[in-house]
């Protein structure tokens, strides 16, 4: 099997876009796995689809590099919005796109600058159940206790159609990510796993956010985890609804708006293109 691809990332979450509508690829998960890994393959967090809707301008499909599927993916959907833009499969410049946790609107945000591209990510999920978060009760799980490896932590749990679990540390540039981020994934109080977010707050329209990913371990960034921080910090009375979340691979804008919807706002660059035969 040969297909076209489009190297994209979006603060240094890296992502391999296929343009759906002209290139045949089957089975998503085995391709992602392939395509995503750094030696064998292109390399890459995640296989991205534009894909045909009936029920948006378009779709989108995303697999971590595991191969799980991902409802959702925020710096990925700039990514596609860009992708659509300069293949013309769209020529508006707000649009939208059928993804597991609904349809979303990206708008091409030349005005913010080069690259930019503002997404309305919809209402987080709040309710334990939805996210889902088990053994916390019913309604918010915010500043929850948690033992993991033998430690207390804290969790404030948000879904931005992916689930996610916030954690505010003092120090995040010393935290074990790599040792303690899996610990997380697969907690039992999580029944479909979750992405964690060890977050220090810096000031009140500052965040500093490292992820372990769920299905791909640790990344650049997290478009869905930036979304998920600043609503739990507004949450935990940390920061006002606007904050930068400043990534190891680049910084997003994030505001939680006055009708409920967060809106993150940041760049998606295509790297280059090619073909691979699998
Ligand atoms: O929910 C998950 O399994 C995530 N690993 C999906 C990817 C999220 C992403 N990093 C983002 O930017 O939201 C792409």
């Amino acid at each position: 099997m040969q297909f076209s691809f489009t190297k994209w990332h979006g603060c240094g979450n890296d992502f391999v876009l296929v343009n759906g509508f002209k290139e045949h690829v089957d089975n998503y998960a085995d391709v992602s796995i392939k395509v995503c890994d750094r030696h064998f393959g292109i390399g890459a967090d995640g296989l991205i689809m534009l894909l045909p809707s009936d029920k948006a301008d378009i779709g989108m499909r995303i697999f971590n590099a595991d191969g799980s599927e991902a409802e959702m993916c925020g710096n990925g959907i700039r990514c596609l919005a860009r992708f659509a833009r300069l293949l013309r499969i769209t020529d508006k410049d707000e649009f939208t796109v059928e993804t597991g946790a609904g349809i979303l609107k990206p708008r091409i945000a030349d005005d913010v600058g080069p690259d930019m591209v503002a997404v309305d990510m919809g209402m987080p999920v709040l309710d334990a159940h939805d996210i889902p978060v088990d053994g916390m009760g019913d309604g918010r799980v915010i500043d929850k206790s948690i033992i993991v490896c033998g430690k207390e932590y804290h969790i404030t749990c948000v879904s931005m159609g992916n689930p996610h679990a916030v954690v505010f540390v003092d120090d995040v540039e010393s935290f074990p990510l790599d040792e303690i981020g899996p610990r997380f994934e697969t907690h039992h109080i999580f029944p479909r796993k979750t992405n964690t977010e060890f977050v220090e707050v810096v000031d009140r329209t500052h965040l500093r956010m490292r992820v372990w990913e769920r299905g791909s371990g640790i990344t650049l960034a997290c478009g869905t985890g930036a979304c998920a921080t600043l609503t739990a910090a507004v949450l935990n009375g940390y920061t006002e609804k606007k904050a930068e979340v400043r990534l190891d691979g680049g910084t997003l804008v994030i505001e939680w708006k006055s009708d409920g919807h967060i809106e993150m706002t940041g760049p998606a660059v295509r790297v280059y293109s090619g073909s691979i035969d699998l």
